[in-house]
């Protein structure tokens, strides 16, 4: 799954049809398309603040979600809604208007385009103290006007809404700000969503994916374990110790016993990813702004079969609260693709770089094996197999990985498809030649653009 943040439908899905399908995309998680509270500057996070659950937004009204949507899962690529049913919005004046035309009253805790009144809310308190599970479930979080979901007109809107979507034809859900819900409310409203919709390809009695955004790094009242029984769970661990190793807080070595023994939930249960767009506007992990050290922390994840991973595409930001790339009337603009597939106007996309696209290529094509053949030489240089399918070796050290490894593959040449990409039977890149007992000479120089070498079965040449 990639996170296209911020970004329209109608670019989201001509980017379905033109790269995320060819690419081997699973599915794009979608800002929340829901009406949200018009805030001046518009930052970004204007979309966390919720006025009704019309479906008009910056990214676009509900024609265009529909025909996006559509148009995805045609190419087999699923949409996945970011929901935010945590909260309304927060203390702007009374009567401020949404992006679909509905106004918000904060003071009285009225939104009359769902509508909810003061009795949908939790009475007003501010969360103070994360030791505190009700105070964190039952209190507002960072001022938002906190919807009580053991209501049942509360429960009936969110269903209501989700369902909408699920008719629509989306896949599933992340769930905003999950830890701030009580797990036996999510419970009655997940229970309460529809199958999938057949007519928008899948099975029947298929069910919406769901990962909630539990952030748990330990040493809090409320812990991501609570919620497992109910859907997948972010592991923000995982960037967070990831983005350490790869920064070179923590030698490569270590990886070895990468999962469940790092004190992670475990792998069925996870929902992982290096950054966010929270933690991407953070000092804590790697993201595009450390290009070479990010490939390596993304490559190791698309590499490793631990969890269900997301890719995060951004909008390119120097103040934490800058909005999406937009014209001066305030509507969003759309990514220039350029004619190597990286975008620009603003956009990042880092799900188009090759060493990110090419290794979602290298997951699809070991998909079902498990991590074998390690190596590593007891400092910053490791590698490994997939079954017999792929092979990946990583240099962070300051010196020069030149060594005959096991690859596991069966002989033949191959593209490493971090340095290129296999082009009509031609690789753009380096060339891995396998003997007949699986090994091959390696090398990945410390003044290469990337410190990853990754080959797998169809990337042959
Ligand atoms: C989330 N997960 O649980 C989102 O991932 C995160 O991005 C959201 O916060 C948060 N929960 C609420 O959905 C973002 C942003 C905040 C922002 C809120 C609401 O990180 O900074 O808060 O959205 O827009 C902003 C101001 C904050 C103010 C609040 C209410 O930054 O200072 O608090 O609005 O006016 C008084």
């Amino acid at each position: 799954m990639v996170h296209l943040f911020e970004w329209k439908w109608s670019d989201i899905a001509d980017e379905c049809e033109r790269f995320l399908g060819p690419k081997g995309y699973g599915g794009v998680q979608v800002s929340p398309p829901n009406e949200n509270i018009i805030i001046d500057t518009r930052p970004w996070w204007e979309r966390y603040q919720p006025v009704s659950y019309k479906l008009v937004t910056r990214s676009g009204d509900e024609d265009a979600f529909r025909d996006m949507v559509t148009r995805c899962n045609n190419v087999g690529v699923r949409i996945y809604v970011d929901a935010i049913i945590n909260h309304m919005s927060s203390t702007a004046d009374d009567g401020t208007y949404g992006t679909a035309g509905s106004q918000a009253f904060y003071s009285e805790r009225s939104w009359p385009g769902v509508p909810y009144t003061s009795v949908d809310f939790n009475s007003a308190c501010e969360i103070t103290s994360y030791q505190d599970a009700a105070n964190v479930r039952n209190c507002e979080l960072v001022g938002l006007a906190d919807l009580n979901q053991a209501t049942e007109w509360v429960r009936e809107k969110i269903v209501e809404y989700m369902n909408n979507l699920i008719e629509i034809g989306v896949a599933g859900f992340r769930i905003d700000a999950a830890k701030h819900m009580w797990p036996e409310d999510l419970e009655v409203i997940y229970n309460s969503l529809d199958d999938l919709n057949t007519d928008q390809g899948f099975d029947a009695d298929s069910r919406p994916f769901i990962f909630q955004e539990v952030i748990d790094y330990g040493g809090e009242a409320i812990s991501a374990s609570e919620y497992v029984d109910l859907g997948k769970v972010t592991e923000f661990k995982y960037g967070s110790e990831l983005s350490n190793c790869f920064k070179g807080n923590n030698d490569l070595r270590w990886l070895t016993n990468w999962g469940e023994d790092w004190g992670l939930i475990s792998s069925d249960d996870a929902f992982v990813f290096i950054d966010n767009h929270d933690t991407q506007r953070s000092d804590d992990v790697l993201t595009y702004k450390s290009s070479k050290a990010y490939k390596m922390a993304v490559a190791f994840m698309l590499a490793h079969p631990f969890g269900t991973p997301r890719i995060m595409s951004s909008f390119s930001f120097d103040d934490s609260d800058d909005g999406p790339p937009a014209d001066s009337d305030g509507n969003i603009v759309s990514p220039i693709i350029n004619s190597d597939d990286t975008c620009g106007n603003g956009w990042v996309c880092e799900h188009r770089w090759r060493q990110i696209y090419n290794m979602v290529a290298f997951r699809n094509a070991v998909n079902g094996t498990s991590v074998n053949d390690w190596w590593d030489n007891s400092s910053n240089q490791i590698s490994f197999c997939r079954g017999g399918a792929g092979f990946i070796a990583f240099n962070l050290d300051s010196w020069d990985l030149q060594q005959t490894l096991q690859t596991c593959l069966s002989a033949g040449t191959y593209c490493d498809v971090i340095s290129g990409s296999l082009v009509d039977g031609s690789c753009t890149g380096k060339s891995v030649t396998v003997g007949s007992d699986g090994t091959a000479y390696i090398e990945i120089l410390t003044t290469e653009e990337d410190g990853v070498l990754a080959i797998h079965q169809n990337a042959k040449l």
